[in-house]
């Protein structure tokens, strides 16, 4: 077999807008020596953020996980939060680290985010909030998540990491429960380098949000909050501006590579793709395959890649509930169809400028061992 490429492929390679446009963009920020803080380019990028993301509120941060951190500590939330293990770490430590209890709910099948129907079952007296996660960028069933939420009176936070810039029917993926994080950093469909948002419902949220990034000031003279730093500097709003300006490029660049990925990989025994939603404005974040009583498994899949200089990934195994940190804390086995598509799941490599000489490549790879 030819090898297509001399550079090891990663999982994924950051876009990068051409560097005379962002140094350009770097001069009125030497002008006026103002670099972080909530600058003039912070609240550029969050307004573009608003129109392009279909939201009504949203709010910057230094990265997605401090996003969540904060957005958790602005809803004052109390007991146990109902999420997925199937993500990064980011999602359940973000739980923890707010003094939160997370219970875990298994996922469905067909695009691993979380079970809906099984949400009911694990709720408590001490339950106050459900947090899934639009893994891949796969929409959970919000509709569903909507109704229990509302039966129970229980607040609903989306980790919507995978998700910047998808819509369902049309509406933004960040309309829907009461608040959303996004992630901006560099390995995102668009990144600030580093960077997140939180989209919310609740206008209330604004003030308090704004302060909990800033230490928990509210005023020259007073302090109210035990806040963070959570701030996004100007340098990371600067890349987020100049990067908005080839979303449609980057996302129909990832499109055409995984239409090839599943042109290629569908409908072979042993291998399955996420089902895709009809309803779904994707932004082709991530390329997930199962094996599934394939000629080889996940992991000599990988290896096999790996010889090929090819890095794929296993997002996202282990599942969190038995991460040596939350060791002993959980049952895993209330997690079945997590545990094994943890097992079974190999991301593959998606960027905007991957060759699709690699694609055929990797697919040349894994079609090879079909009888392995
Ligand atoms: N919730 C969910 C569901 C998430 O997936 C994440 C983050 C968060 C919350 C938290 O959001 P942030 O606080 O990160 O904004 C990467 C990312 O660092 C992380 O953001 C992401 N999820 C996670 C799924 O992937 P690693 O440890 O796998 O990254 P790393 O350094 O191995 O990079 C992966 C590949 O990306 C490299 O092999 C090459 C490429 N890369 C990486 C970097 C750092 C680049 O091309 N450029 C770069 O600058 O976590």
């Amino acid at each position: 077999m030819i090898k297509t490429h001399d550079a090891p492929i990663m999982v994924t390679r950051s876009f990068l807008p051409p560097l005379e446009e962002y140094v350009e963009m770097l001069r009125p920020i030497w002008n006026s020596a103002w670099l972080t803080n909530m600058g003039d380019y912070h609240e550029e990028l969050k307004q573009q953020l608003k129109t392009y993301m279909k939201a009504e509120n949203l709010e910057l941060f230094v990265n997605g996980h401090m996003a969540l951190e904060l957005l958790l500590q602005a809803m004052e939330l109390e007991g146990e939060v109902i999420t997925t293990p199937f993500t990064f770490a980011s999602t359940t430590h973000a739980i923890v680290r707010n003094g939160l209890t997370p219970v875990f709910c298994d996922i469905n099948d067909k695009d691993y985010t979380i079970d809906a129907e099984q949400i009911e079952s694990l709720i408590t007296e001490r339950t106050c909030a459900i947090l899934p996660v639009h893994v891949y960028g796969n929409l959970c069933d919000v509709d569903r998540i909507d109704d229990i939420a509302k039966k129970h009176n229980l607040k609903v936070i989306y980790d919507a990491a995978h998700a910047f810039g998808e819509t369902l029917d049309g509406v933004g993926a960040g309309s829907f429960g009461d608040a959303s994080m996004f992630s901006f950093h560099a390995t995102k469909v668009f990144h600030s380098i580093e960077g997140g948002a939180v989209t919310y419902r609740d206008p209330a949220l604004t003030d308090r949000l704004y302060q909990l990034k800033n230490f928990g000031i509210t005023g020259y003279e007073s302090v109210e909050y035990v806040g963070a730093n959570g701030k996004m500097n100007e340098f990371q709003a600067a890349m987020g501006l100049c990067n908005l300006r080839y979303m449609e490029q980057v996302i129909e660049k990832r499109k055409k590579l995984t239409e090839r990925y599943r042109e290629r990989l569908s409908g072979v025994p042993g291998i399955r793709l996420c089902e895709e939603n009809l309803r779904v404005g994707y932004n082709y974040a991530y390329m997930p395959v199962v094996f599934d009583g394939y000629g080889a498994d996940r992991d000599q899949i990988f290896d096999a890649l790996k010889e090929r200089n090819i890095f794929a990934r296993k997002y996202f195994y282990p599942c969190v509930n038995s991460y040596q940190c939350y060791r002993d804390q959980f049952d895993i086995n209330a997690t079945p169809v997590a545990e094994r598509i943890a097992s079974q799941v190999l991301t593959l490599p998606l960027y905007a400028d991957l060759e699709m000489s690699v694609v055929d490549e990797v697919c040349d790879v894994i079609l090879d061992r079909r009888n392995a």
